[in-house]
Order: structure tokens, then C-alpha cells, then sequence
């Protein structure tokens, strides 16, 4: 699912543009029931603790566009960190750029993967998402006066419903505002190694992603782990 080349592209700039990972009829059930859950739940923070009473949602995870891009950079270390949505109504508030590193720690390989699965058109107008190619090298972050401007080296994430981007969760990168007439939404997944903590451990999640749960989910939990622990583990295992 991710060619040599895709991967050597993947960690040379940190990101990486795969076209329709969700298309027809899964495209249209996944950005169908966005709005129901969307609504359903209280239209916030609406992450894994909603999501996985979902199994359209739950299912996702497991997504082989998704998941093997994951697995080409982890191997079976892969563990879901995190998941949510973003919804964004026409002409909202949010800045132009908004210039941040999801995990600041720099390391010569991915420690954790962000994947936005876009279920909109990702015009300029819609308020694309931007990257700094290489920047998952830097250490440092935007200073004050770098936040909110666009940056010299910036790429704007061109995308169809259904397209998504995978972004090294060390590298610069910006969301945008919604000046189009429609919504701006996205899933959101956030894989890592399996040894990294999950987001929001101090609740539990719901029963419906342990229902029938397979060993594979189990370990994207982060509930099973692939080794008794991590003291001499086999990462080939
Ligand atoms: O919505 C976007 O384009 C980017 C969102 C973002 O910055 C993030 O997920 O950390």
C-alpha cells in the first residue's frame, strides 16, 4: 500500500498525499453518518470515546489504505493514539494559519503518524491544509511572529473527498479557514508506536470496540500488547 517510493517521499518531506482512500459507496455511508454522529454527540470533542459506538467509525481504523500506509513505517508496532472530527461550518473563525507540531519531539524516524481523511473538496477557498515540507527535522517550533503567517516553503494540501494525507506528527503544519460556501470536514487518525501513551487513557473506551474484537484491534487499542513488554522486545515480531 505504500510503494518504496511513496516512503522514501513520506520520510524525506514528512507528509505524504494518497488519493481515494474512501470512494463510492464507503465514501458516501462514512460522510453520511459523519453528520449523524456529529449531531447525535454533542458536536464536540468528538473523538474515540464517541467514535467507537460507531461501527462504520470503528471499522475505520482497520482500513487497509489506512492501516498498511501505518504498518510500511511501524510494522506491527501500530497503535491508534488518537481520533476525531473536524467539522468546520462556512465562514468560520478559525486563523489562516495556525503553525504547530502535533508532537514535538525530533527523531530520525516517525515516532507518530497523523492521517486527515478529507470528506470535502479541498479548494483555497475551503481552506486547505498546509505542510512545511522537511520541517519533522527541526527542532525548533513557530516563533510568535511565525504563527499565524504563511510560510515561505509551504505546500497547500490539494485534495478530493475521500483523499487523505499522512503527516510525520513532527512536521509543521496548519489547518485553515472555511471561506467556501460548504463544510470543511475530516477524520482525523492518529497512529504511533505501540509503546507511546494513548491520548485520554484516564477514561475508558466504550464497549462496542471490544465487542468480537480481533487481536489486531486489541493491539490498536493498545489493550494487547505484540510482546510480554518492551524490554528486549523483537520489533519483527
Ligand atoms: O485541519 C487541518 O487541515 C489540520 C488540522 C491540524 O492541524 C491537526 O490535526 O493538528
Amino acid at each position: 500500500m505504500m510503494t518504496p517510493d511513496e516512503k522514501e517521499f513520506f520520510l524525506e518531506n514528512g507528509y505524504l498525499i494518497a488519493r481515494n482512500v474512501l470512494e463510492g459507496d464507503l465514501l458516501k455511508k462514512v460522510q453520511d453518518e459523519f453528520e449523524v454522529v456529529w449531531f447525535a454527540e454533542n458536536q464536540l470533542r468528538c473523538n474515540q470515546h464517541k467514535l467507537f459506538k460507531y461501527r462504520t467509525f470503528l471499522d475505520l481504523i482497520e482500513h487497509p489504505p489506512v492501516l498498511e500506509r501505518q504498518q510500511a513505517i511501524f510494522g506491527n508496532q501500530v497503535q491508534l493514539l488518537q481520533y476525531d472530527f473536524l467539522r468546520q461550518e462556512p465562514n468560520d473563525t478559525f486563523a489562516l494559519r495556525a503553525w504547530h507540531k502535533d508532537f514535538s519531539f525530533t527523531c530520525g524516524s516517525p515516532l507518530s503518524i497523523n492521517t486527515i481523511i478529507y470528506l470535502d473538496e479541498m479548494t483555497p477557498e475551503r481552506g486547505r491544509t498546509h505542510v512545511v515540507p522537511g520541517s519533522h527535522r527541526w527542532q525548533n517550533l513557530p516563533t510568535a511572529e511565525e504563527k499565524n503567517q504563511p510560510h515561505k516553503n509551504e505546500i497547500a494540501v490539494d485534495a478530493a473527498p475521500g483523499d487523505a494525507v499522512f503527516i510525520n506528527s513532527a512536521i509543521w503544519h496548519s489547518g485553515s479557514r472555511n471561506q467556501a460556501e460548504g463544510l470543511r470536514r475530516g477524520l482525523y487518525m492518529y497512529y504511533g508506536y505501540w509503546w507511546l501513551k494513548r491520548y485520554e487513557t484516564d477514561r475508558k473506551l466504550p464497549w462496542q470496540a471490544f465487542e468480537n474484537a480481533s487481536d489486531l484491534r486489541l493491539k490498536l487499542l493498545g489493550i494487547r500488547m505484540p510482546d510480554r513488554d518492551i524490554h528486549m522486545y523483537d520489533p519483527s515480531l
